[in-house]
C-alpha cells in the first residue's frame, strides 16, 4: 500500500515534468491536423530508445514546482518567506525559463522589499486585481502529495503558496482546483477505471467548500470553475473529432489564464482514459500529455497539469522510462518525490 503511494508520488512529479518538457517546444502554437501527425511522430521517436535526442528542457512550471517541493521538504512548519526566497533565487539564477510576463515584477519587488510582506507584491499586480495566470496551478502538485491525508492543511497551504504570486480569485481557485484534481487522482485506485462524471462532480463539491468567493460576483465569477466542470462532463459525452477539439478550445480554452487551462487539463486526463483517434498508443499516460499538446496554446502548462494528475493516478510504472529520460531533471525530480514522501512520514 505504501509502495503504491510512493510510486504515485514519483509518477505525479515525473508526469508534471514530462508534460512541461515535451509540451514546451509547442507553447503558443495553433495546432493543425498536420501538426497532430508531427506530434505523434515526435512522441514515437522519443520513445524509441535508439533515438539519441538532446534533453528537452524544463520551463518555469518545473522551476517553480521544485521550489514548492523544497519548501515542503525542508520546513516542517510552512515558512512562506522561505518559499518566496526560493522562487526569487530560482528566477534570478535562471531567468530564461519562460516565466509569465508579469510574474517577474513580483520577483523584483519581493527582492527589493527584502521579502517584508511576501503577499503584497502579488496583490499589486494588474492594478490591484492580482494575477489569474495559471502559474499558481502549474506548480501546486507537491502540496497535494505532501498533505494527502491532511486535507485542511493541504487547502490552507495551497492557498498561501499560490498567493505569493497570484492573488486574483480565479488564480487562487484555479490552483485549488488543480490541487484537488491531483489529490483525487492520488487517492483513486489505478486498478479501477475513473468515472468522469463522478470525478467532476466531486471536484465541484469540494471546490465549493474551500474556494475564495467574490462578494460582488461580477461576470458570474464565482461560477466559472463550476460551469467549466459541467462543460467538461458534457464534452466527454461526445465522440472525439477535430470538430470537438474546436469546441473544447471555444468552451474550455487553452490559454495562460487559470480558468482557460486548469479545466482543460482535467478534461485531457479524463478524455485520455479511452482511446483518442490520431493518438496511437496503448498507454494512457502518454495519451494524456500527447492529447494535451495537440490542443495547442499553453501546451507545456496544460500538459504539465494533466501529466501530474495522470501520474498521481497511475503511478510511476505506467510512465515510459525512455520518454522520461529525454527530459532534463528527470532523475532529480524523482529524488524530490522520494524526499517528499519521506519528509511527510515525520509530520
Ligand atoms: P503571470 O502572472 O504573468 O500571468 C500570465 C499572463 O496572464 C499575464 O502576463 C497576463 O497576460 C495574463 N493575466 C493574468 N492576470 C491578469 C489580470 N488580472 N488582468 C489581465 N491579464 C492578466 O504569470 P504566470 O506565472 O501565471 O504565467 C504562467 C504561464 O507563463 C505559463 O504558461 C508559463 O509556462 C508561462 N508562459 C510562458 C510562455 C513562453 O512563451 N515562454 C508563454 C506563455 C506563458
Ligand atoms: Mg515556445
Ligand atoms: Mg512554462
Ligand atoms: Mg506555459
Amino acid at each position: 500500500e505504501s509502495s503504491l503511494m510512493k510510486s504515485k508520488f514519483r509518477g505525479c512529479l515525473l508526469g508534471s515534468l514530462i508534460g512541461d518538457c515535451l509540451g514546451a517546444p509547442f507553447e503558443g502554437d495553433v495546432v493543425t491536423a498536420g501538426d497532430k501527425i508531427v506530434i505523434q511522430r515526435y512522441f514515437d521517436k522519443l520513445q524509441d530508445s535508439t533515438f539519441k535526442a538532446p534533453f528537452k528542457q524544463y520551463t518555469d512550471d518545473t522551476a517553480m514546482c521544485k521550489s514548492v517541493a523544497k519548501f515542503l521538504i525542508d520546513k516542517p512548519e510552512p515558512d512562506y518567506k522561505f518559499l518566496a526566497k526560493l522562487f526569487v533565487t530560482e528566477y534570478f539564477n535562471e531567468p530564461k525559463r519562460g516565466y509569465g510576463e508579469n510574474v517577474i515584477e513580483v520577483f523584483r519587488k519581493l527582492k527589493n522589499t527584502k521579502f517584508e510582506d511576501v503577499y503584497k507584491p502579488a496583490r499589486e499586480q494588474f492594478f490591484g486585481s492580482g494575477s489569474y495566470g495559471n502559474g499558481g496551478a502549474m506548480r501546486i502538485a507537491p502540496v497535494s502529495l505532501y498533505f494527502y491525508n491532511q486535507y485542511h492543511s493541504m487547502v490552507e497551504v495551497a492557498k498561501n503558496v499560490t498567493k505569493i504570486t497570484h492573488s486574483n480569485i480565479l488564480g487562487i481557485n484555479g490552483a485549488l482546483l488543480q490541487c484537488l484534481a491531483v489529490h483525487q487522482a492520488l487517492l483513486s485506485d489505478p486498478e479501477n477505471s475513473i468515472d468522469p462524471k463522478k470525478f467532476c462532480t466531486e471536484l465541484s463539491t469540494k471546490l465549493k467548500d474551500i474556494e475564495e468567493v467574490d462578494e460582488d460576483n461580477l461576470d458570474n465569477i464565482n461560477n466559472i470553475y463550476h460551469d467549466k466542470l459541467k462543460t467538461v462532463q458534457k464534452l466527454l459525452q461526445k465522440e472525439p473529432s477535430d470538430d470537438l477539439d474546436e469546441e473544447i478550445l471555444e468552451n474550455l480554452g487553452n490559454g495562460i489564464r487559470a480558468h482557460e487551462s486548469v479545466p482543460t487539463a482535467i478534461y485531457c486526463f479524463l478524455r485520455a482514459q479511452n482511446e483518442i483517434p490520431g493518438i496511437e498508443t496503448e498507454n494512457s499516460f502518454r495519451r494524456t500529455i500527447q492529447y494535451a499538446i495537440t490542443l495547442g496554446g499553453d501546451t507545456d502548462t496544460i500538459a504539465c497539469m494533466a501529466g501530474a494528475i495522470a501520474g498521481a493516478y497511475l503511478g510511476e510504472d505506467a510512465i515510459n522510462s525512455v520518454l522520461a529520460k529525454h527530459c532534463e531533471f528527470n532523475k532529480e525530480i524523482l529524488e524530490m518525490a522520494e524526499n517528499l514522501f519521506t519528509a511527510r512520514e515525520s509530520i
